[in-house]
């Protein structure tokens, strides 16, 4: 993509109502604006991050046979009386009346919507167990959204939703939607601890939630050090139990469900700290189902209501998260794996025919070996290209100029390392893997 020909309106002054450093580089970075409190459009920019992070999520969803589909926005007020929900929701629920002056809503989250579908559709134990999911937006009118798209009223959602014949159906696809979480963070570059959480209005008894660790996160929770300290995925075993035993077992739990006996036998191996919460999955058994009446027949006859679970990760207060772990002074670090361009090429001198000639050159050569590249061929300084190559955070920056050309060589910065090499074109492109 050439940048002089792209919509990438990058901010040089740091945006005062922006409380946090991703909230203020992702403003600077020209990858949202706000539309009104806690509502945001996504710049071409954030749309590519906001994009490659799903797409990580949609894969590990669909790596365990869950199935994609997509449910509406907005939803029958009935549903959820249905349910008993359209009361509990509370002034959170955005509640609308159409022209037949019927009610209707934002959804703020899709149990009943997917439990009315299977109940539906799905007669017999034949077609159980049923995993579906789906990424869409949710609208909840939060008390005090702030923090930029961390905690927004309208947020983008992958919210995943399991149908069992009995309990341990249930917890296996429980267990199963664990352990794909678990990759989901490590391959967005993230560490994510799975902690005992509070179920809150979706309900249930078993609830966990996935914590990024941050100062400016908004949860206060206490693990074990070693959650930090080891990379116990790596160490699990394939039976999905032990997996999730390894993690369960060792103390780690969100403020609501903070225990002081457990804290003091942990001693020094307790840490305590602030995070951001990226995901919550549940296991409610049947307190959907029951009403919305999800009956299946099981191979003797019976009716057997089916047994539930749900599972939320948040994709775009994931752009947050990711850029909360990282980024420095100078802007965003991207990981590789959800970086909007892999590389970024700067033209340090445009009124320099042989300047120019180099780097549409080059930038031929990596835009086909299929490196999506970001060409800076803007008619401005080097100063600010630089600055803004900092800002928007690509994993490698290639600069050519006139006395690296005399030298047979081109600049490569790595973003994260920070570490500069004068290398050969050719060089620069086996460091890139091609
Ligand atoms: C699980 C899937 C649910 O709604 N129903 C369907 C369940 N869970 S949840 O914990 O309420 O939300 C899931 C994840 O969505 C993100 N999230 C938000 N992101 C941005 N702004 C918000 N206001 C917001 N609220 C929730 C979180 O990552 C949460 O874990």
């Amino acid at each position: 993509m050439r940048l002089s020909a792209y919509f990438l309106p990058t901010l040089k002054e740091t945006p005062t109502e922006a409380k946090i450093s991703s909230h203020r580089l992702m403003l600077r970075a020209g990858m949202i604006r706000q539309s009104s409190a806690g509502i945001y459009s996504w710049l071409p920019l954030g749309l590519k991050v906001l994009n490659k992070i799903g797409e990580i999520v949609r894969e590990e969803q669909d790596a365990i046979g869950c199935h994609e589909m997509l449910m509406p926005t907005i939803q029958p007020a009935d549903l959820w009386r249905d349910s008993g929900r359209y009361d509990d929701y509370g002034p959170e629920m955005l509640r609308i009346r159409d022209r037949h002056d019927r009610d209707m809503l934002y959804g703020p989250t899709n149990e009943e919507q997917i439990t009315e579908i299977f109940a539906g559709s799905v007669k017999s134990y034949r077609d159980v167990p049923q995993m579906l999911y789906h990424i869409q937006w949710k609208f909840r009118d939060e008390v005090r959204p702030r923090f930029g798209v961390m905690r927004g009223r309208e947020f983008l959602m992958k919210d995943a939703y399991s149908f069992d014949m009995d309990f341990d159906g249930a917890r296996n696809s429980y267990n199963k939607m664990f352990v794909a979480y678990l990759k989901t963070y490590e391959r967005l570059g993230l560490k994510a601890i799975p902690m005992a959480a509070d179920p809150g209005p979706i309900g249930g008894d078993m609830s966990h939630e996935f914590m990024i660790l941050a100062d400016t996160g908004e949860s206060e929770i206490a693990c074990h050090k070693g959650f930090v300290d080891n990379d116990w995925l790596e160490t699990a075993g394939d039976d999905l139990q032990t997996t999730v035993d390894t993690f369960t077992e060792k103390y780690a739990a969100t403020d609501e469900k903070r225990d002081t006996d457990a804290e003091a036998a942990l001693g020094d191996d307790l840490v305590t700290a602030r995070a951001i919460e990226v995901g919550h999955i549940f296991y409610f058994g049947k307190k959907y189902s029951e009403k919305l009446g999800a009956i299946v027949t099981d191979s003797d006859g019976n009716n057997i209501t089916v047994e539930m679970g749900s599972y939320g990760i948040g994709v775009s207060r994931l752009v947050g998260a990711i850029i909360e772990a990282s980024h420095d002074e100078a802007g965003i670090i991207w990981p590789d794996s959800v970086a909007p361009f892999r590389v970024g090429l700067i033209n340090l001198k445009v009124s320099d025919d042989e300047c120019v000639t180099a780097c549409d050159d080059l930038y031929a050569r990596l835009t086909t070996a299929g490196i999506d590249t970001l060409y800076d061929d803007r008619d401005t300084r080097a100063g600010a290209k630089f600055a803004d190559m900092d800002l928007i955070g690509l994993p490698w920056q290639l600069a050519i100029g006139p006395r690296g050309i005399k030298n047979g060589v081109i600049e490569v910065k790595n973003r994260k390392t920070g570490e500069r090499q004068e290398l050969s074109v050719d060089d620069a492109m086996n460091l890139l893997g091609v």
